[in-house]
């Protein structure tokens, strides 16, 4: 099967698109990776021509012989559809986890996002911590959830609440909570050990002054994610143009009757008492 005629990667394409219409990936802001399965690998097989071996810049041993499709380096969101085989690439890790190498796509050159590193550690841990059921990565530069960065203390608990209170569905799509990465240089290992720590807890991780990384089990899932805290986001924005205080919103108390009956466990750190 030729690689683009693949339903993981129609998927993937049509993920990027719709980031791109949601107005996230400015330039070529925002990236986008996906752990191919055995078996759709093994679907590709005939197209795939491996280059050079490269350095990773991070070691990711749990994820060693696996293979990614992602979004290159310096590449536009918005190009993704239109020119697949210049935007994206198919990379396959070594038997250490410590080098790639590209074996599709990046037609006229190039390599893999800036934030492979992250990406990789991000897969790393989410692999682990979910059985092998977790499979993309998403980074994008989310405005108002930028915006609230300049605004709401960067502590996860703040944020968790925040976000909760703006939208009903927010704790049932999010129980677990949002992470916040203090600013910090981006492309690095750094930024990525800071991430991938909190994705051991997290499924959405916020990049202060520069936007979310989201993790999932398949693109609608990751996609949907994203899409609600944003949405959630873009709310408070609102509310917080309107007006400083709020004069009714969802109480602690609400929040664990809706617990009760969504079935799903709201840790207690987030439903603190307001003074
Ligand atoms: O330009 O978003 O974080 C891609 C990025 C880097
Ligand atoms: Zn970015």
């Amino acid at each position: 099967m030729k690689v683009l005629d693949a339903e993981f990667v129609k998927g993937f394409i049509r993920m990027a698109t719709d980031g791109w219409e949601q107005g996230w990936h400015e330039r070529n802001g925002g990236n986008l990776s996906y752990r191919i399965k055995p078996e759709e690998v093994g679907a590709v097989q005939e197209e795939l021509v491996p280059r050079e071996w490269q350095k990773i810049g991070t070691s990711v041993p749990q994820l060693a012989g696996e293979y990614f499709l992602v979004t290159g380096s310096g590449k536009y969101m918005r190009n993704v559809q239109i020119q697949p085989e210049d935007s994206i690439c198919i990379v396959e890790l070594d038997d250490k986890g410590e080098e790639y190498r590209i074996c599709w796509g990046l037609v006229n050159g190039g390599k893999p996002t800036s934030e492979l590193p992250s990406h990789l550690m991000n897969h790393e841990v989410k692999k682990t911590v979910t059985n092998g059921r977790y499979r993309v990565i998403y980074h994008a530069h989310t405005t108002n959830t930028i915006a609230l960065t300049f605004v709401l203390p960067l502590e996860d608990e703040v944020f968790t609440r925040e976000l909760w209170e703006m939208a009903t569905e927010c704790p049932v799509v999010f129980p677990d909570g949002i992470g916040i990465v203090p600013w910090m240089v981006p492309g690095g290992r750094d930024i990525a050990v800071a991430t991938s720590e909190l994705m051991k807890k997290y499924d959405v991780a916020i990049w202060a002054h520069h936007g979310m990384f989201c993790a999932g089990e398949d693109f609608d899932l990751t996609f949907g994610l994203m899409h609600t805290v944003e949405k959630s986001a873009e709310i408070l924005v609102k509310v917080l143009s309107m007006t400083p205080t709020k004069r009714q919103t969802i109480q602690p108390d609400d929040f664990r009757s809706l617990a009760v009956d969504f079935k799903v466990t709201l840790p207690e750190r987030f439903l603190y008492e307001k003074h």
